[in-house]
């Protein structure tokens, strides 16, 4: 990582490295996108399988949407390999070093035309649990998101407060719920932060963002014709970590396989599914 990245990234909670991944990848990448899409289009309903979970938004008055998909990775083995790049080690390794695990692996869409695909203003590190699971996350703990499209104010582009991960932890209404709700100036207001100061992250397909735990961070809703992907990945210094699959181990990258992890579904071994959860 070069050293005004880090800096950048020190200093205001977030950073962008742009042209990571080139147009042959996030064609790879693309495809991979689609397939699992497919995948859930066929399923129809929201669906668990061990960790990997199918997030489809079911509104009686239009066809299925896909909101997001976790854990990937277990059955598709391209999105599995860019999760461990080892061009996404070359950042983590001089803030985390290289005994790394996973504690998100997602696909994000947003749709043209939906309502409610919107992220309200929240912190990651909220929605961690069991928190004594984890610890020194702010200094253990970087999140990245893969650009597969262009993202811009007009589809929903993400939004972060520059700076608000070193507030600690926020009191937002949203924080639980964030996903789906409307992404609302006030609530910056509402903590006493000015609205003007939040940046949208204006990436080309193939750049990687990252952002903090405690990073202050939304996204709008798709304004435009096409559709908006985004693939997150977070990661933890292994052994500030009860949960989570490996990465990286002494700089290795770690493939899925075997017995899942225990990540963030507490009832992975008494009920692993297959099964629809709606
Ligand atoms: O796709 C998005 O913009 C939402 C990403 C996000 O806020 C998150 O994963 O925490």
């Amino acid at each position: 990582m070069a050293k005004d990245l880090l800096n950048q990234y020190r200093k205001y909670g977030y950073a962008v490295e742009r042209g990571v991944f080139d147009s042959y990848e996030i064609a790879e990448l693309t495809h991979a996108f689609e397939r699992v899409h497919d995948e859930a289009m066929l399923l129809g309903r929201s669906y668990r399988l061990l960790n990997a979970f199918f997030k489809i938004n079911n509104d009686a008055a239009l066809r299925p949407v896909v909101r997001y998909v976790q854990w990937p990775s277990y059955f598709n083995r391209t999105l599995d390999r860019y999760r461990r790049s080892p061009r996404v080690l070359k950042f983590l390794a001089p803030m985390l070093g290289i005994n790394l695990k996973q504690i998100t692996n997602q696909l994000h869409w947003k749709h043209p035309g939906t309502a409610n695909m919107e992220c309200a203003f929240h912190q990651d590190a909220k929605t961690l649990r069991p928190r004594d699971a984890f610890r020194d996350l702010e200094n253990s703990s970087v999140q990245t998101g893969i650009a597969i499209d262009h993202h811009d104010r007009s589809n929903g582009a993400m939004v972060v407060y520059p700076g608000s991960q070193s507030l600690g932890e926020l009191h937002l209404d949203a924080e639980e719920l964030a996903m789906d709700q409307r992404l609302d100036e006030n609530d910056l207001e509402r903590l006493g932060l000015d609205p003007d100061k939040a940046v949208t992250l204006e990436l080309e397909p193939g750049d990687v963002a990252l952002w903090s735990p405690h990073t202050l961070h939304g996204s709008g809703p798709n304004r435009s014709n096409a559709v908006r992907r985004f693939y997150i990945n977070s990661y933890i210094i292994a052994e500030n970590s009860d949960r989570g699959e490996w990465a990286f181990r002494n700089g290795v990258s770690q493939p899925l396989s075997g017995q899942p992890a225990m990540v963030d579904y507490d009832e992975l071994y008494e009920k692993p599914g297959p099964m629809f959860v709606d």
